[in-house]
Parts: structure tokens; C-alpha cells; sequence
């Protein structure tokens, strides 16, 4: 919704309810979401997504080219979002909110914990002093790590170096962020 609305393509939201209903799976075996539909195409993985948006209706700014330097980052840095920083997000939420006291802290949730800690590291290292993670322009990787880092200090309210706090406001505070926002929980 966010790549959307950053690239001007119209779009529709379906909102589904947990547990899917049936017809769901059917289209979504993982029951999960998001999941994206655009003509024959029909996929999840919210990395994937933005990167066939991106390609599909590009050129866009967000998506380097194939001959600009900053692609290799952005092609790393959104695939960390989701492979490295944002793989653990899901077990560490239902240990949070589902998991029997005695099992909140348990190794492997520790453990998990350690994991994320270290690749919150990477991501504040690759922010580094810049604006957006490839640099002075905002890219996909942004709205992939944006994402990820929105669970980790807003649900899961850990921790994160400054730079990545102002980096979240900054990210945040775009009007399509804002709009996509609206559209997912609209406020009346
Ligand atoms: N790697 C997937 C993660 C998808 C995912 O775990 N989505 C969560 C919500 S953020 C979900 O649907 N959880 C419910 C479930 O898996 O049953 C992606 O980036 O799209």
C-alpha cells in the first residue's frame, strides 16, 4: 500500500479476519499476509511485492536501475528486511502476546531476541549519518525496513539506536505513508 501510494498506482484493500476463512487459503496457502493480486498475478512475500511493483510499473526513484550504483544496496537491504531483521518478528510477537508465562523468556525466545538485537546493529551501521539506508533518496529497502522496525520498537516497544528513532519519524512522516495508514486503520 505504501509503494503504492509513493508511486501513484490506484489500488484496492481487502481486509480479512483471523483465523482466514478458507477461500483465503485456498488463494494463500500460508493464510498470511499481506498478499498481492494484480491481473494473473497472485504472490506473498511483501519483499517480492514491492519489488515486482516496482519493476512492473517503474521506472521509479524507489527502484534503482540496473546501472545505478545504489541498486545492490537496495536489492540487500530489502531482503535483510525480511530474511535477517524481520525473520524473527513473528516468533517474538507470540511470545509477547500468546505464550504461556513460563515460556516468555525461554532460550529460544532469548535466543531469537540476541539474533534480532544483531541485525538491528546492521541496520543502524547501514543507516549510518544518512537520510534513507541507499543514501539522500528514499528507496524500497526504506519501506521494508521501516516495516520490521515498526514491530520491533512499536509492538514488541524494544530498544533502538537513535539514529533508527529519527529514521522511523522521518520514514513516517511522508504523506504516503500517512495515506496508506489511513487506508489499512482509517480513523473514523
Ligand atoms: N515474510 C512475510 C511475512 C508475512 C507475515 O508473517 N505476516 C504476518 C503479519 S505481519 C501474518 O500474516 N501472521 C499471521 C500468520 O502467519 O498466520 C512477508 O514479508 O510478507
Amino acid at each position: 500500500m505504501w509503494l503504492c501510494e509513493e508511486m501513484g498506482l490506484p489500488y484496492e484493500v481487502e481486509f480479512i479476519g483471523f483465523p482466514v476463512s478458507e477461500a483465503y487459503r485456498a488463494k494463500n496457502p500460508l493464510g498470511s499476509v499481506p498478499f498481492l493480486e494484480d491481473g494473473d498475478v497472485a504472490i506473498n512475500e511483501s519483499v517480492a511485492m514491492v519489488l515486482y511493483l516496482g519493476e512492473r510499473y517503474g521506472p521509479t526513484p524507489l527502484l534503482p536501475g540496473k546501472n545505478d550504483p545504489a541498486l545492490a544496496r537496495v536489492l540487500q537491504m530489502a531482503v535483510f528486511s525480511e530474511a535477517t531483521f524481520g525473520s524473527g518478528m513473528n516468533t517474538l510477537m507470540m511470545a509477547k502476546f500468546a505464550a504461556p508465562e513460563p515460556d516468555k523468556q525461554n532460550w529460544s525466545v532469548t535466543a531469537q531476541e540476541s539474533r534480532s538485537d544483531t541485525a538491528l546493529g546492521l541496520l543502524s551501521k547501514a543507516l549510518g549519518d544518512q537520510p534513507y539506508l541507499a543514501g539522500k533518496g528514499f528507496t524500497i529497502a526504506d519501506i521494508c525496513n521501516h516495516t520490521a522496525l515498526a514491530m520491533w520498537d512499536g509492538a514488541l516497544k524494544k530498544a533502538v539506536p537513535e539514529n533508527l528513532r529519527a529514521y522511523r519519524e522521518r520514514c513516517g512522516a511522508r504523506a504516503a505513508y500517512q495515506r496508506a495508514q489511513e487506508r489499512a486503520a482509517p480513523k473514523s
